[in-house]
């Protein structure tokens, strides 16, 4: 078995100073953490990545926080300036609008492109020092997408694959991009790339044959080639999953059962819907809410008999086009709570907060229908940890066809566009009048789908595809490996 060495922006946790030498260590929540952690966990290797404080490292609190983990954790640290530049910058303010089809969202400053590649290549500088031939190199998700061309240049022997959690946009868009070819030029020196839906990549297939005029790509059964500079490059898509079982033996805890009830109780009578969601422009919430209001309005059947609970993660906030977005999803709360509210029924319950585990856990076994309406998500991993805690099969999940759970959902969920507020106001009324045989038979083919194409699967079959390369890599592309100019 090939040593493993994953590659991310953020560790699976942040250090943070609470004052004079005090420090707090907070484990990060995500998908990329509860997919990969149990993996490294339980076979070893190397977690490289930033601890989410700006400057230097605290030797002391970083030694504690790594000690048990079971693998051997290598910090890359950042200035304020790296920071801002490189994360919150080209990261946050370039890619991941441009790559949600957000390009009015997008500030492109030459200077983040700089700080993006200084950064990549300290990344790339931590891989190269502790990496062997034999190792299986991991990297993953937009913040590093030219950490492979940095590690080329290091003439890095080891196999080299990238994940990329969140989508990867059309040619139109993609094109608006002033570094397209660098970036493209630069997840090329891979040797595997993988997306989380087909249409990613064919997004990126398209690009690549319409802007790397030198690639070849080549499609050959359920696989995908591109030869580029002496080298084949294979490609795939392996959606993420969750791990079903965890989820739902927490949904039959007791705590969670006791929280869900009480839940319900609070608001009799009424069927609730759920919407979770991190503070982001992508994810839909005031399009969501437009439409929430746009039901109210025209079905006044739903008045005083559903409750929309809307809980929102902080994040981000730095960046002014968060605060604003925040404001507005404020606004438009009051605007329907004070519109269609009467003295026993409020429309929307509003939380700005992160939930705890159990919490969020009962707030997905105690509510009727999951609201999931992003613009576009890479997979979003909300509609699947709701069906996955519908122990009951029961539960009606709202799903919008720009995330990628929609590709695995689509045969038992109510797709909507959600930018088509009249739509998904009436596609809310159907859900609240499903009969239950047609929730169950909806929810029973999801459920099936989650358990499945779990998140352990998606690990070895992304594992299983790159180490047949890792077996492949050294005696055919290694010897054509050359040094390339940086950019
Ligand atoms: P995210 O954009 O963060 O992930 P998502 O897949 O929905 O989006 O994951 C969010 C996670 O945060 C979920 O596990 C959810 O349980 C948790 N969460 C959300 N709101 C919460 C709350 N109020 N309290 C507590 N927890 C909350 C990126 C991509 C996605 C892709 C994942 C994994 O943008 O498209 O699915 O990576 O690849």
């Amino acid at each position: 078995m090939n040593r493993l060495i994953v590659v991310s922006n953020r560790l699976p946790f942040a250090l943070d100073s609470t004052g004079e030498d005090l420090w707090t260590v907070t484990p990060a929540a995500g998908g990329l953490v509860s997919a990969v952690e149990p993996v490294l966990r339980e076979r070893g290797g190397i977690w490289i990545g930033w601890p989410g404080i700006a400057g230097n490292i605290p030797k002391r609190p970083f030694a504690e926080a790594t000690r048990d983990a079971g693998y051997k954790v290598v910090p890359v640290a950042l200035s304020e300036t790296e920071r801002d530049e490189f994360y919150y910058g080209y990261s946050n303010e370039v890619i991941w609008p441009l790559f949600h089809d957000l390009q009015n969202f997008c500030s492109f400053d030459p200077a983040f492109w700089e700080t993006y590649k200084t950064v990549n290549v300290r990344y790339a500088d931590a891989i190269a020092d502790c990496a062997h031939a034999d190792d299986f190199i991991w990297v993953h998700d937009y913040h590093l997408m030219y950490a492979g061309q940095a590690l080329r240049e290091r003439s890095v022997r080891a196999a080299l694959t990238f994940f990329l959690h969140i989508p990867f946009p059309p040619y139109d868009i993609f094109s608006k991009l002033p570094q397209q070819q660098r970036l493209l030029r630069a997840l090329l020196q891979f040797d595997f790339l993988g997306f989380q839906t087909r249409r990613d990549l064919r997004n990126f297939v398209g690009c690549v044959r319409r802007v790397m005029m030198e690639a070849k790509a080549v499609a050959r059964r359920d696989l995908q080639l591109v030869r580029f500079e002496k080298r084949e490059i294979r490609l795939g898509h392996f959606p993420i999953g969750i791990d079903f079982d965890s989820f739902e033996k927490g949904a039959t805890s007791e705590v969670v059962v006791q929280r869900s009830q009480q839940l319900r109780a609070n608001f009799p009578g009424c069927q609730l819907v759920l919407g979770v969601d991190r503070l982001d422009y992508s994810k839909g919430i005031p399009e969501r809410l437009r439409a929430y209001r746009d039901a109210l309005e025209r079905h006044p059947e739903l008045r005083g008999r559903v409750v929309l609970i809307q809980v929102v993660v902080p994040s981000r906030v730095e960046i002014p086009r968060y605060h604003e977005f925040k404001q507005r999803i404020d606004r438009l709360v009051g605007d329907i709570n004070g519109r269609f509210s009467t003295s026993n029924w409020l429309p929307v319950q509003y939380h700005f907060r992160s939930l705890g585990r159990e919490d969020l856990l009962a707030h997905y076994r105690g509510c009727d229908i999951a609201f999931v309406t992003p613009l576009k998500d890479g997979m979003n991993l909300v509609a699947k940890e709701y069906c996955a805690c519908r122990i009951d099969e029961n539960g009606v999940l709202i799903l919008s066809h720009f995330a990628g759970a929609a590709e695995q959902l689509k045969t038992g969920a109510l797709l909507v566009n959600p930018y088509d507020v009249e739509e998904v106001a009436d596609t809310i009324l159907k859900a609240f009048r499903m009969t239950d045989a047609d929730r169950t038979a909806r929810m029973k083919r999801m459920r099936r789908v989650v358990r499945e194409e779990n998140v352990f699967r998606w690990v070895d079959s992304f594992l299983s595809a790159g180490s047949q390369l890792a077996r492949r890599v050294p005696s055919r592309q290694r010897n054509l490996r050359r040094r390339i100019p940086s950019m």
